[in-house]
Order: C-alpha cells, then sequence, then structure tokens
C-alpha cells in the first residue's frame, strides 16, 4: 500500500496526464504546421507543471520544491522537498513519441525518501518509497540479474546539437559496442532508471542531467536492488548530473569501461 505521501504524488501526476495526453494528441496536428510544436510544447510543460505544483502545494503547503520550469526554493534551508519534472523526454513529447514520462521526488529532511516515474501514455506508473521496495504498478521490481555485459543491453544518452561531448561520446560507444548484447537511446533519462529497475535494461549512463530528471529514479532503482552512482562511481557525484546505473555487477563493469577510457584520455 503507497503511504499517504506517495499517494500525494501519485495523484498530482494522474490529474496532470489527464491534460497531457489531451495535448499529446494536439500535438498530431501541429507536426504538419512548418513553425512546428516548440510554443506548444513548451506551454505544453509549464502547464503540467502548474497543475502538479497546485495538487502537492494543497497536501503539503510547507514544502519547498525544485522544478524544471520554475523553483519555490529561495534558500537552501529547507526541510522537505519536491523534486519535479513535469514531461521528462520533451523531445519525443514534441515529435509525438510516447516515451516520456512525468517524475516527482521527495525529500524529507534532506534525504531521498519516496519517488515515481509516470508515463501516462502506456499507463505505467513506477514507484518506490525509501525501505518499501520499488514497483511497477502493483508489481516488485528487481533490477535483472545479469552479470556479464556481454548479455547486456545498455541504454545511455546521446549528445545532440547544442549538447553534450560529442567526441566523449563517440569513444566510449567504440569502446562499449562490441562487448555488449544492445545499446539503446530512449530520450527520457526518468525512463531509463525506471527501466533499469524493472530490469528491462540492464544499464544506463548519462552526463549532464538535472536533479529533476533523475531524483525519482535514483530512488527507484534503489529500492529495486540497483545501484546508482556518479561516473566517479560515488554517490556524491549524482548531484552533478553524471549518472551510471544498472546491477551490482554491470554498474561495476561498466563503470571500469568507462573510467579507463578516461585514463587513457589523461
Ligand atoms: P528533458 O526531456 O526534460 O529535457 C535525454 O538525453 C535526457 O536528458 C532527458 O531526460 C532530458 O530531459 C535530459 N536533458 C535534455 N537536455 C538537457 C539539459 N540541457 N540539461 C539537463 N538535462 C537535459
Ligand atoms: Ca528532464
Amino acid at each position: 500500500m503507497p503511504s499517504a505521501l506517495l499517494n500525494v504524488m501519485i495523484n498530482a501526476a494522474k490529474k496532470a496526464s489527464i491534460k497531457i495526453r489531451r495535448d499529446f494528441n494536439e500535438l498530431e496536428n501541429l507536426q504538419v504546421s512548418t513553425k512546428g510544436p516548440g510554443d506548444f510544447v513548451t506551454s505544453a510543460d509549464i502547464r503540467t507543471q502548474k497543475i502538479i505544483i497546485d495538487e502537492l502545494t494543497k497536501a503539503k503547503p510547507d514544502w519547498s520544491f525544485l522544478a524544471e520550469e520554475k523553483t519555490n526554493q529561495k534558500t537552501d534551508e529547507y526541510k522537505n522537498r519536491f523534486i519535479i519534472d513535469p514531461i521528462d523526454g520533451t523531445t519525443n513529447f514534441m515529435h509525438g513519441n510516447p516515451n516520456f514520462a512525468i517524475s516527482i521526488a521527495a525529500e524529507v529532511d534532506n534525504k531521498l525518501e519516496a519517488g515515481i516515474v509516470y508515463c501516462p501514455i502506456f499507463d505505467e506508473l513506477f514507484f518506490a518509497e525509501r525501505g518499501k521496495g520499488a514497483f511497477l504498478n502493483d508489481r516488485r521490481l528487481r533490477v535483472a540479474k545479469r552479470n556479464k555485459l556481454s548479455d547486456s543491453v545498455v541504454v545511455t544518452g546521446i549528445p545532440h546539437i547544442g549538447r553534450g561531448n560529442k567526441e566523449q561520446f563517440i569513444e566510449e560507444i567504440d569502446q562499449i559496442i562490441s562487448e555488449v548484447a544492445g545499446i539503446r537511446r530512449s530520450g527520457s533519462a526518468a525512463l531509463d532508471l525506471a527501466w533499469v529497475a524493472a530490469g528491462r535494461y540492464d544499464a544506463y549512463w548519462e552526463y549532464g542531467l538535472s536533479l529533476w530528471d533523475i531524483a525519482a529514479g535514483i530512488i527507484i532503482i534503489r529500492e529495486a536492488g540497483g545501484v546508482v552512482t556518479g561516473l566517479d562511481g560515488s554517490e556524491d557525484d549524482l548531484y552533478t548530473g553524471n549518472v551510471i546505473a544498472g546491477n551490482d555487477n554491470i554498474h561495476e563493469s561498466l563503470l571500469k569501461k568507462i573510467k579507463n577510457i578516461y585514463l587513457q584520455d589523461s
């Protein structure tokens, strides 16, 4: 049974999703206009976030929040906060690709306490609370048990115009491509982490993320028995937004490979 806190988060995401689904359908019409759906998506993002924050604030008026489009966090002095990404996978959303999600995490006394990643088009709700396990809808989640990189399907983020380090990425892929069963790119960090928790991917790594992309996914992976760290292997580095996740074994093997690439570079 989800706690009262988790229910507040789930209800906020589900309420916002009613509008998101309508906007997603509307986007089909905008794909064919020359102006494209850019402005529409920006306002859909902001609208979605407003619905989520209004709902959360009703239930937890004294909580702070950190959110992609706006924040009420004026100082670092807060005890409890929500970390919100209204639409993670915005590029997918904009292109009519259903692989996007609402991500909401809750920190209590500065510690991650709960997280949800909700994909409104597939109606898949990934959630977790500290010490209580991770779930997809009503099913308990465990990370995959594979222990060889050669059996693993790994997912990552690919640099693109205006973002990321292309040369470094190409070098990483060059080293990893012949060692794994497959490489994927989904376009939503929150869903990538949730899918690692569900055992659909064996590992995930990406650079330059923001806390709202990953906070909910981090607790979902941990509660599914997985490991998530920064790319230096430490948990502190997570807050820099360079992330690697997987089960114990695959996390370690992939991290080792990526670290080796750096060592060769330096
Ligand atoms: P978004 O869709 O909310 O922008 C895709 O590689 C992942 O990276 C998505 O989770 C995406 O979140 C995130 N992302 C894209 N651009 C980003 C940026 N400039 N900073 C941080 N995260 C970004
Ligand atoms: Ca995001």
